[in-house]
């Protein structure tokens, strides 16, 4: 059976669902559909799976049932955050990281969101200390808490590459994001020979799926001390073919580095380093590729890059979440909400009664080891979902 007609049972239950098609992006060989589901409740789908599946067995009968129930499964298997953070081998958990509040992507490479993520300008008050020249371990997985190396760490369509930025900061527990950045890692793509269209090269993704969500990351040696923020990123380029399509998914993390060196680095900012018709962007990876551009600046002299499709080594290999020794961060001063702050970022301050940290919703607030801040943001409650070792803000 023709893809187009495989296809056309797809287009059948688009219009069962009354999904307007001006709503519906297509990619040229029909591999994927995203669509926005705002009519239905469910604020953003892609429908790839779907077509998969439609693809692999084109007499099945689809509803509108059985499609809610594929997109369901879909979302809660595809998106991913970054959560955890080790340093030098030593598990930090989500510590000093700004968890994300949902596994949502930022898809508007103009809007402060692209900083830090929706609700990242909010500080927390642990800093990971680290030294110039050191390793930390990045790791990503779909569910928050969840880190478990038997699901993907990011759904497996979800290619395109990973990209690790730094901005020297006077404070990381209340830095916004809007001082500059430069790139101190990246793992993007490579042609994988004989494997046809994009889907089938090396991506960074599939590194990260590949060594249960961790990538490890240099701090370059030269850095001038002071606390950083890192910022850690994957662009999913699986709707990329048209604007907007790309899925942007970044956490900030608080770093102290401490170190002799005083290099400062050249900087971009964000919004502004990337634009929607970046080519590294914009860009239909369900065709071959000769090249693939990464967006932003070149890594910085003092960064390292992975080959895309080579083994897992140091850390992302070897550490293993419960199995090791666990860190303590830097407890900083009650952290406030940066100057200016952001339409998504909208609990209320802490001005009396706590020491005014907030953990937002996914943040770690308890468990054995943890000494960073134990008070939900408004409408959570602190649960232990790991007990003794793991609690996080849930919705009261
Ligand atoms: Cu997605």
């Amino acid at each position: 059976m023709a893809m187009t007609s495989r296809c056309g049972i797809y287009g059948k239950c688009l219009s069962l669902l009354g999904v307007a098609t001006s709503t519906v992006l297509r990619s040229a060989s029909f591999r994927a559909i995203s669509v926005h589901w705002e009519s239905l409740g469910i604020p953003y789908q892609e429908l790839d799976l779907f077509c998969s599946v439609c693809a692999s067995k084109p007499a099945m009968r689809f509803t509108v049932s059985t499609l809610l129930a594929v997109l369901a499964a879909r979302e809660a298997a595809g998106h991913a955050i970054f959560q955890q953070l080790w340093v030098d081998s030593v598990d930090y958990g989500t510590q000093c990281n700004r968890v994300p509040g949902s596994n949502t992507p930022v898809t508007n490479v103009g809007s402060n969101d692209v900083r830090c993520n929706v609700g990242g300008t909010r500080g927390v008050k642990g800093k990971c200390p680290v030294a110039a020249g050191s390793t930390v371990t990045v790791e990503m997985h779909q569910q928050p808490g969840d880190r478990s190396c038997g699901s993907e760490a990011i759904g497996g369509a979800h290619y395109g590459p990973v990209m690790v930025y730094m901005s020297k900061v006077p404070d990381a527990s209340t830095a916004d994001g809007s001082t500059g950045w430069f790139k101190v890692f990246e793992d993007s793509w490579s042609k994988k020979s004989g494997g046809g269209s994009g889907d089938n090269d090396n991506w960074g993704t599939k590194d990260l799926n590949a060594c249960c969500g961790k990538l490890d990351v240099k701090i370059p040696s030269d850095l001038a001390p002071g606390d950083y923020l890192l910022r850690a990123e994957v662009i999913a380029l699986h709707t990329a073919g048209s604007s907007g399509g790309a899925q942007l998914y970044m956490s900030c993390y608080q770093l102290t580095v401490s170190g002799t060196g005083s290099a400062t680095p050249a900087t971009v900012r964000f919004p502004g380093a990337y634009k929607a018709s970046d080519p590294g962007i914009l860009v239909n990876i369900h065709a071959a590729l000769s090249t693939y551009v990464s967006p932003g600046p070149a890594v910085y002299a003092g960064g390292t890059s992975k080959v895309p499709g080579s083994a897992c080594t140091g850390c992302a290999a070897t550490c293993k979440a419960g199995a090791g020794k666990t860190g303590t961060v830097i407890t900083a001063p009650a952290p406030t909400s940066a100057a200016g702050g952001d339409a998504g970022n909208s609990g209320p301050d802490s001005t009396s009664g706590t020491d005014g940290c907030q953990v937002q919703a996914f943040g770690q607030c308890g468990g054995n080891g943890y000494s960073g801040c134990t008070s939900c943001g408004s409408g959570l409650t602190c649960k232990a979902v790991s007990p003794p070792y793991y609690s996080q803000c849930v919705s009261a």
